[in-house]
């Protein structure tokens, strides 16, 4: 027993966590790496305090060392570690000196430059936007279909142009990469069953076709609604209001009597010249009106396709082409600017 009523093991442990704490205070002030080393000499060096406690060991019982040498592994490498990390903490500012020298604050910053979004992504958002406003649901599908979906379906017969060869990208006899967004409108019939159904669909569509305003891939929205009484006036409202949001709100529209497999009666849309607004210029040809989507009441036969009976439930569908959309809206002339990524092109978007 030592003077202060502890046993001497206790002791000599307090001391050396004591040394622990004023090597703490040291380093955390140390400014420089002499400083560092000499705190280490001081406390850990063969001559150090550390070392000094635990050469008095000798002096105590046998059965006492154990736990003295274990608090003195503690507080060296406690030590350890708080020279480690003044030796970091030097290096750091040492570093961050060197780089506020070498870089210059006054220097103007560099502009950063802003992308925008593609122009056709631009027309997809709008003509989206448009459409759910107007209360379509947007649906997708898979590019690659079968005949079943993108041809039987939708009332194309075996031998109709549309599917020949010179057309359509086959992949089987029976798969295809998928001419128009429509059987998108298939597989969203089938799987709602029962009306209304109010389904918009967009993506790319694949023709083998390719000159100034045709592109073997671009892109297709459509619209669908069926329901028990739908009408042809209900279709022309529907387009009159696209047209005018997606254009202009002056924008009329015309209708021509046309034909498509999976409409009857079918129409081709055109809207009053944004360009002259219906009085006649070049844009139009002199015409005043451009052509602009198709559109049609649900051919009966594409109702049985998909199980619904044509004597109980109507509807209209419409389709237009986002690429000549965006050409006829911001003046373009040539379809091929619009995959070509040019930055003098996009910028202008
Ligand atoms: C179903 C039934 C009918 C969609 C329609 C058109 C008329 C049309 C063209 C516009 C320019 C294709 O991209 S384009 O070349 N589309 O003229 N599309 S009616 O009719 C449908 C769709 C789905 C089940």
């Amino acid at each position: 027993m030592h003077g202060d009523g502890l046993p001497e093991a206790s002791r000599v442990q307090q001391e050396l966590k004591e040394l622990a704490k004023v090597a703490e205070g040291d380093l955390k002030d140390a400014g420089s790496r002499e400083k560092i080393e000499a705190t280490r000499v001081h406390f850990l060096g063969k001559k150090g305090l550390v070392s000094k406690i635990l050469r008095q060991m000798g002096d105590l019982p046998a059965a006492e060392r154990p736990s003295i040498g274990l608090v003195a592994n503690e507080v060296r490498d406690r030590i350890e570690a708080l020279i480690d990390e003044g030796i970091a903490r030097l290096e750091n500012a040492q570093r961050d000196l060197v780089l506020l020298e070498s870089i210059d604050v006054t220097l103007p910053g560099r502009r950063q430059r802003m992308g925008a979004k593609h122009p056709l992504t631009q027309t997809i958002e709008k003509i989206q936007d448009v459409l759910k406003g107007l209360g379509f649901d947007l649906a997708f599908g898979p590019e690659i279909e079968h005949d079943f979906y993108n041809f039987e379906a939708l009332n194309v017969p075996a031998h109709h142009p549309a599917r020949e060869m010179q057309d359509t990208f086959y992949v089987d006899r029976d798969v295809m990469l998928r001419t128009h967004t429509s059987p998108v409108q298939i597989r969203g019939m089938l799987a709602l069953k029962e009306p209304p159904m109010r389904i918009a669909s967009v993506g790319r569509v694949y023709r083998r076709d390719q000159d100034v305003t045709h592109s073997p891939v671009f892109h297709q929205v459509e619209g669908l609604f069926v329901d028990d009484k739908v009408t042809f006036a209900d279709l022309k409202g529907t387009l009159a209001s696209f047209v005018s949001q997606v254009f202009s709100p002056t924008a009329r529209i015309r209708l021509r009597p046309s034909y498509f497999p999976f409409t009857e009666p079918s129409a081709e849309v055109d809207m009053s010249c944004f360009a002259c607004d219906g009085q006649g210029c070049r844009l139009c040809k002199n015409t005043g009106f451009i052509e602009i989507l198709g559109a049609g009441m649900i051919d009966p036969e594409v109702f049985k396709a998909v199980n619904l009976d044509p004597e109980k439930v109507s509807g209209f569908a419409f389709g237009i082409g986002v690429e000549r959309v965006a050409m006829l809206k911001y003046g373009i002339s040539d379809i091929r600017l619009f995959y070509e990524n040019d930055l003098r092109f996009l910028e202008q978007f």
